[in-house]
This record gives structure tokens, C-alpha cells and sequence, in this order.
């Protein structure tokens, strides 16, 4: 297939996506204060530690901080016309709280936006994904309080100002809805989970939603031209059975995803998620202030995409399941390696759901497939033949078109993880997204060197023919 072939929109923006506690390292240099990252050793899996431990394979990350130029030239390479990276907050303000940001750390991240200058890519900046400054989650149990609005408002001024004219496409929390599963992580939110009352929950979560609503106001009045995106988990879920308790089951589910999207593109509270708070007995502390911020939507969606679910009624089916987004695996589906299972046509439900619900355009910022990875040799060259990540994202990749011909509105993609990293859920290196291989284990041990995987030369062909190489 030619590149006339193709029903990818000229301009579209190709390119793989980071964030910084993944992948930077350096925990504790140029300034750096500590996030609540450099205390989870095990991701999600496990506890938070008092102090940095050597075993947090994020302390170094896979060393961007001082490789980030022959990385982003690596990426350039295969013909990224974006890249998505994170700023870490505790690198510009190290404690949360300070009156003057840390000038080494934005240093460091125009020197970033140097070379995706230099190699024409269009930076597309997170800035909060997962990595609150740890002082702030001790101080005030991260977002259950309202302080946290004023200091994230002060840290993205400081960015808009700073960056605001290199930057055009925003993202403000990186999938803000995970807030409700994993209030560490998304929340900076210290109480265990199942000591947390759903009042400091859903209170946590309106103090997001205003402070990403005042961020989105503070970009347009600082930096005009800014495009500031919300950022969801898309999970499509569909019913176990036919019957109309599971189908009920599957839009309360929904609910959970919709309710975030709702929020930041009509400006109110849903009707049905009113209802759940009445329910649930939680009456929040939602000022006149807070709902006239809340009218500033945003100007796209976008979403990461791994997986769907099954949802249903009975409550013997959920037992002894442990998705962190709930629901039942879909007997119809395989998964990968982690059991997230694969879904390619999921993808393009979930983006129809959106497109039809908010007539915004979508920007897919994460989709991909970790796996265990083997280097071998290669006529010489070290490699990895990841014929399944190429497969993966074919797949993906072709309902992606499939929803641009029901003409959903899409600015991007950007593969998760595009240069191996750690991973966010279980902390460890062997779970691999990237088309470029980065030698560095479990255990701690590597040389840090990176090598082209197979998938590498596929992508920069896919981006090349804008979608035409694709197979169908
Ligand atoms: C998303 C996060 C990313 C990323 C990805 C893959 O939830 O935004 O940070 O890591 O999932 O997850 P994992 O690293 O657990 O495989």
C-alpha cells in the first residue's frame, strides 16, 4: 500500500510517549527534590518505603536525564513528528511549596525541548503523571486537601511561562481517573486505600478536577495558542451476558471513566455521578469559585488504551479478581504476558464513545504491548524480533483508521514507553514497551546501552507512509 492509501490526516502526529519518573532517574540530582515515586519500590504492588531504597529501579530510571539527547535523537531516527515526556514537579519546585522554582530543573527541560526543536518534533508535555513531590503527599495527604490547588496552579504558571512558547499541546493529570484504584500513585494519597473514607476520596478527586480546570484557564491566559488536553484511562468494558443487569453493570462502569471526561468538557458535574455522591452519603466541599473554574474545558481528549473488560451483575463472578480497573476477563480475549488483555477493536469503540460524547478532537497518547524481551544477534547486530509488538500495534493501529473513517476527530498517537522503561504498575524493567532496547534488568544490573528493535524500523516505515505500510 502507497501513502495515498492511507486515511491518516496529513500532519498527523506520529510519535511515542514517557514520563519522567519512568525513565529519567537521577532521583536526587540538579536539585531534585524527592516524589512519592522515589519511595515505590513496587509500583503499585506494594507499600510505599520511608526513605529511597536501591532496590526502586526508578532511582535511575534508564538514565534519560543524562542520555536524553541521544535518545531523542534515536527517536528522531524513525521520523517521530512528537514526542510526550512529563516534567517532574519535585525538579521544579523540590518540596511543592517553595516561593522561586528550581532554575536547574527548568534548565533541564528547555535543554529537552532543544533537541525535539532541533529534530522538528511537536512536544506534547505531561505535568503531573504520577510523581507528586513526596513533601506535599506527607504534608497535606496529597490531593484530599484543598491546598493542593493553590501549589499546582504555581508549578503550571511556572511552565506555561517558561515554555509556553514552545509548547502548544498540554496535558494536565496523567489518567486522572486512576485516582479511584490507585490513590497513591494518581493522588499522592497516603492513607491506605482501604482506610480511605469515599468523602476524602471523591474530595481528592474534585480538588484534581478544579486545579486541572484553573491550570487549562492559566494556559490560555499566559500562552494563547496552548491546547490543554484532560488524560483518561479508556477502558471499554462490555457485558458478561446479554442481560440487562450486566448491561447496567457495564454503564456504571463506564460512569467511572465518562464522569472525568464529562467534568473537563461540559464545565459541571454529571447528573449520574450527583446521584452516586447522594448515595454514598459524601456531601463535597464544592465552593462558588470552584464551579465558575470548572467552566474552563478543555480543548481535546486524550486517553491511554491497553485493554477492555467484562462487567456484570453477579457478584460471584467479580470474586478473586484483581484488574486494577475492575471487572472480569472477556472469555473471548487473549491476554498478554501481565493478562491485560488484547483488544484491538476495543480501541476503536472507546474512540467513537469519545468523539460522539464530547466533539473533541482525541489524541491516543498511549497504546502498546509490554513484554519480556530477548536481545539476540542479528547478522551481526544486536536486536530483538518483536514480531508480537509489531502485530500488537498493527492491529491498533488499523482500528485507529477505521475510526478516523467513521470521522472521529484524532490530532495523534503515541506509542507507550517508545524507548524501554520502568513500568509504572510493577515497577520493573523487564516489562518493555519500546522500540528501542535498553539494556537494563530486574536486578539492577546493565550497561544502559540501547540497541534498534525490529519494531524499530516497522514504526519509522509506518510513520514514513503515514499509516499506508500498514497491513490490513
Ligand atoms: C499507564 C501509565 C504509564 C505506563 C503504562 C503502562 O497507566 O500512564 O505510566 O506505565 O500505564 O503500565 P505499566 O508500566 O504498569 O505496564
Amino acid at each position: 500500500m502507497t501513502t495515498t492509501d492511507t486515511h491518516f490526516p496529513p500532519g498527523f502526529l506520529w510519535g511515542g510517549a514517557t514520563a519522567a519518573n519512568q525513565c529519567e532517574g537521577a532521583y536526587d540530582e540538579g536539585g531534585k527534590g524527592l516524589s512519592i515515586q522515589d519511595v515505590m519500590p513496587r509500583g503499585i504492588m506494594g507499600p510505599p518505603t520511608d526513605e529511597p531504597t536501591p532496590d526502586n529501579l526508578k532511582l535511575q530510571g534508564i538514565d534519560f536525564y543524562h542520555r536524553y539527547a541521544e535518545d531523542i535523537a534515536l527517536l528522531a531516527e524513525m521520523g517521530f513528528r512528537t514526542f510526550r515526556f512529563s516534567i517532574a514537579w519535585a525538579r521544579i519546585f523540590p518540596n511543592g511549596d517553595e516561593a522561586e522554582p528550581n532554575e536547574e530543573g527548568l534548565a533541564f527541560y528547555d535543554r529537552v525541548l532543544d533537541e525535539c526543536e532541533k529534530h522538528g518534533m511537536e512536544p506534547l508535555v505531561t505535568i503531573s503523571h504520577y510523581e507528586t513531590p513526596l513533601a506535599l503527599a506527607r504534608r497535606y495527604d496529597g490531593w484530599v486537601s484543598r491546598e493542593m490547588i493553590g501549589h499546582f496552579a504555581t508549578y503550571a504558571r511556572t511552565l506555561f511561562e517558561r515554555y509556553g512558547s514552545r509548547v502548544t499541546y498540554w496535558l494536565t493529570f496523567n489518567e486522572i481517573n486512576a485516582v479511584l484504584h490507585a490513590p497513591l500513585l494518581s493522588g499522592a494519597i497516603l492513607t491506605p486505600k482501604d482506610e480511605l473514607s469515599p468523602a476524602d476520596l471523591y474530595q481528592a478527586i474534585h480538588h484534581e478536577l478544579v486545579a486541572s480546570a484553573l491550570a487549562t484557564k492559566i494556559a490560555h491566559e499566559v500562552a494563547p495558542d496552548a491546547q490543554v488536553g484532560c488524560m483518561l484511562i479508556a477502558v471499554p468494558a462490555y457485558p458478561l451476558t446479554p442481560s440487562p443487569a450486566d448491561a447496567l453493570a457495564v454503564m456504571r462502569a463506564q460512569h467511572q471513566t465518562l464522569a472525568f471526561g464529562d467534568v473537563h468538557c461540559r464545565g459541571e458535574y454529571p447528573g449520574y455521578l450527583l446521584r452516586h455522591l447522594r448515595e454514598l452519603g459524601v456531601e463535597l466541599d464544592i465552593t462558588d469559585d470552584d464551579r465558575e473554574t470548572l467552566k474552563h474545558t478543555v480543548d481535546f481528549v486524550s486517553f491511554s488504551y491497553y485493554s477492555s473488560i467484562c462487567e456484570t451483575a453477579d457478584p460471584g463472578a467479580l470474586e478473586g479478581q484483581s484488574n486494577m480497573m475492575g471487572g472480569v476477563p472477556n472469555p473471548t480475549l487473549v491476554a498478554s504476558e501481565w493478562g491485560w488483555q488484547i483488544d484491538p477493536v476495543g480501541l476503536r469503540i472507546v474512540m467513537n464513545q469519545f468523539w460522539d460524547r464530547w466533539r473533541k478532537p482525541l489524541f491516543i497518547v498511549e497504546n502498546g504491548l509490554g513484554a519480556v524481551d530477548e536481545l539476540v544477534e542479528v547478522d551481526g547486530v544486536r536486536t530483538v524480533v518483536d514480531d508480537y509488538r509489531i502485530a500488537y500495534l498493527n492491529e491498533h493501529l488499523v482500528q485507529v483508521e477505521e475510526a478516523l473513517r467513521d470521522g472521529v476527530d484524532v490530532l495523534g498517537y503515541t506509542t507507550w514507553g517508545c524507548i524501554d522503561l520502568v513500568s509504572a504498575g510493577t515497577a520493573q524493567m523487564s516489562k518493555r514497551y519500546g522500540f528501542v532496547y535498553v539494556d537494563r534488568h530486574d536486578d539492577g544490573s546493565g550497561t544502559l546501552e540501547r540497541y534498534r528493535k525490529k519494531s524499530f524500523d516497522w514504526y519509522a516505515e509506518v510513520i514514513r507512509t503515514n499509516g499506508g505500510s500498514l497491513e490490513r
